[in-house]
């Protein structure tokens, strides 16, 4: 039994996310941490939400809210909504926990003990009109590098790079629209992530069977110009991570809090502290810290691309510059956007699908298989209501809804609510086995490998050869001269409804399960070979017809919704 350590990129806190950032980071990880689980491995799969920086801010001020409120309310309804599509998170944590202030705190600390914090009084851009400093998501402008004129002080979306408000053109507050801006000074520290430039190339280097999204956007930001800059980890803000060196106060940096995207990560660590402490689990450090047996643990990120320049060049930093024996990623799978109709999901535009939204209309399963059968690996994808309804008709109704229902409702009309007898498995049979034999192994491969879309083609072959089998071998015709052969049919098919059931659970986990229960199968281990899994329902063994595990979506409902999500959402 092999440990799987499996994190999502931890949600902004600042509303309801949209169905591409659910496909980019949070689903993917829950596939592959439930198909894990089934394999037999220990995994714990954590993820929190992200609470701090001018996201939440901007947030709560616009909801008229104290941002510690309106961070506790926000982190609830997040819960909640990641339980609704079935995101089996071991632990939800929250950035703002105090498990992460003290780590926080005490990874900077460390970094400076190791001398690789420089306290740098620099120029920051100040708003007259708002009276304070505008660092990050507070500045937009045009950005130097690629001309996206909506370029947040921090990061451009347009191109991912990372930015200071300084380098904006034409910069503006986003509080107040205002461009009365001049730049004053104000004491900072840095992170020396230049003098960690060499250790990070190597180790980004011998990541040969990275995806090549994620190492080509690491090596761009590491050879870019001057490759790797040192890099501000604190901010003039009041919520956040106050700047602390370990317990100590940290001369100079009174009423500083830590920028966001430094304390961020380390949540990852503190989500497993939270896990223990609220009695989930019994040792977080088995799964963190090398010293301590977390050297035979597998870790893998899930996160889209915007992300990844921060998981392959800053938290790295982090680590490594702390010399202690915490677990580095292992692999990291990342992803490129989803659009939605003809454009981009817009959070702001309240363009798109969101996550409540698409649970008040179908169950979870649905959004599940489109989006990771549709999942944005190789290139950016693209959500149209026309392909969500004839894919999920298809797949979901036609093929696996259609394979359940006809074969439980034939054996109830013709036999009874139990396996029937009937002889041995012929050459028809074996030839099914075979195939599904072929298909099981190269769906195992690709789920190995989080090859989201192939993995779901194989999925999808699986239920095609169940429909095919019983199309030609036809029980409801064989029944009338042969009732006995038919019988021995009708088992194969009750059978490949139970096997459909466990290979599909890491996909649909509603659907599953509801199969396993009419099923009455006791037994949803993981096949080892695939001839007994086809005789795990013997003659005489009772299932129930299931309700319809999947409906078709209708032309008007496509209409409906497609009016309804075009982007007014406030
Ligand atoms: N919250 C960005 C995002 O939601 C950010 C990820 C943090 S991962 C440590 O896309
Ligand atoms: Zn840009």
């Amino acid at each position: 039994m092999a440990r799987h350590l499996i994190t999502s990129a931890i949600p902004y806190i600042n509303g309801i996310k949209h169905l591409g950032n659910l496909v980019g980071s949070q689903l993917p990880a829950d596939l592959f941490a439930r198909y894990m689980r089934a394999r037999g491995n220990e995994v714990l799969f954590l993820c929190a939400t992200d609470e701090h920086g001018t996201p939440a801010e901007l947030a709560a001020a616009k909801a008229g809210k104290p941002v510690a409120d309106y961070c506790a309310e926000m982190h609830h309804v997040q819960a909640e909504i990641a339980k609704g599509f079935n995101l089996s998170f071991d632990h939800f944590g929250r950035s703002s926990s105090p498990q992460n202030h003290a780590l926080t705190q005490a990874f900077a600390g460390r970094l400076a003990d190791m001398g690789l914090i420089r306290e740098v009084v620099e120029e920051q851009v100040y708003s007259n009109a708002d009276g304070r400093f505008l660092p990050d998501r507070y500045i937009e402008g045009t950005c130097p590098n690629c001309g996206f004129d909506s370029a947040r002080g921090d990061q451009c979306d347009n191109c991912t790079k990372q930015l200071d408000p300084t380098d904006l053109i034409d910069a503006r507050s986003t509080i107040s629209g205002s461009t009365d801006l001049e730049v004053r000074e104000t004491k900072h520290l840095y992170l020396r992530q230049s003098e960690l430039k060499d250790d990070i190339a190597t180790w980004i280097g011998s990541k040969h069977d990275w995806p090549l999204l994620t190492t080509s956007i690491a090596k761009k930001w590491l050879t870019d110009g001057d490759g790797l800059q040192d890099r501000g980890i604190t901010r003039d803000l009041d919520w956040g991570i106050p700047v602390k060196k370990g317990a100590d106060d940290w001369p100079g940096m009174e009423g500083k809090v830590f920028y966001v995207w430094f304390d961020a990560p380390i949540e990852y660590i503190a989500s497993a502290q939270e896990w223990v402490d609220a009695g989930k689990g019994t040792d977080w450090e088995r799964w963190w810290r090398t010293d301590k047996g977390a050297d035979d643990v597998t870790y893998t990120q899930f996160m889209g691309k915007d992300n990844v320049p921060f998981h392959t060049l800053s938290f790295p930093a982090t680590i490594l510059g702390s010399q202690e024996p915490w677990k580095l990623v292992d692999y990291i799978k990342s992803f490129n956007y989803l659009n939605y109709d003809g454009g981009q999901f817009s959070t702001s535009r309240g363009r798109g699908v969101f996550m409540d939204q698409a649970l008040d209309i179908l169950p979870s399963d649905y959004w599940r298989w489109w989006l990771l059968s549709h999942a944005p690996e190789s290139s950016d994808a693209e959500f149209t209501w026309e392909n969500f309804q004839t894919d999920v008709n298809k797949d979901l109704a036609d093929v696996l809804g259609n394979f359940v229902s006809r074969i439980t409702k034939f054996c109830r009309s013709k036999f009874s609510e139990a396996v029937p007898e009937g002889p041995d498995y012929g050459p028809a049979e074996d030839a099914l086995i075979a195939d599904l034999t072929t298909k099981l192994a190269e769906y195992e491969t690709h789920m190995a490998a989080m090859e989201v879309r192939k993995s779901a083609a194989d999925l999808r072959a699986i239920w095609v050869l169940g429909n095919e089998y019983l199309q030609s071998v036809a029980p409801w015709t064989t029944f009338k001269t042969d009732p006995d052969q038919a019988a021995m049919q009708v088992r194969m098919g009750l059978n490949l409804c139970r096997l459909y059931g466990v290979l599909s659970s890491p996909f649909i986990p509603d659907a599953s399960a509801e199969i396993l229960a009419a099923m009455g199968a006791s037994d949803a281990t993981w096949p080892d070979d695939i001839a007994s899994a086809v005789t795990v329902l013997q003659a005489g063994h009772a299932f129930t017809v299931p309700e319809i595990t999947f409906r078709k979506i209708t032309d008007d409902e496509r209409t409906q919704w497609a009016e309804k999500f075009a982007g007014t959402r406030d």
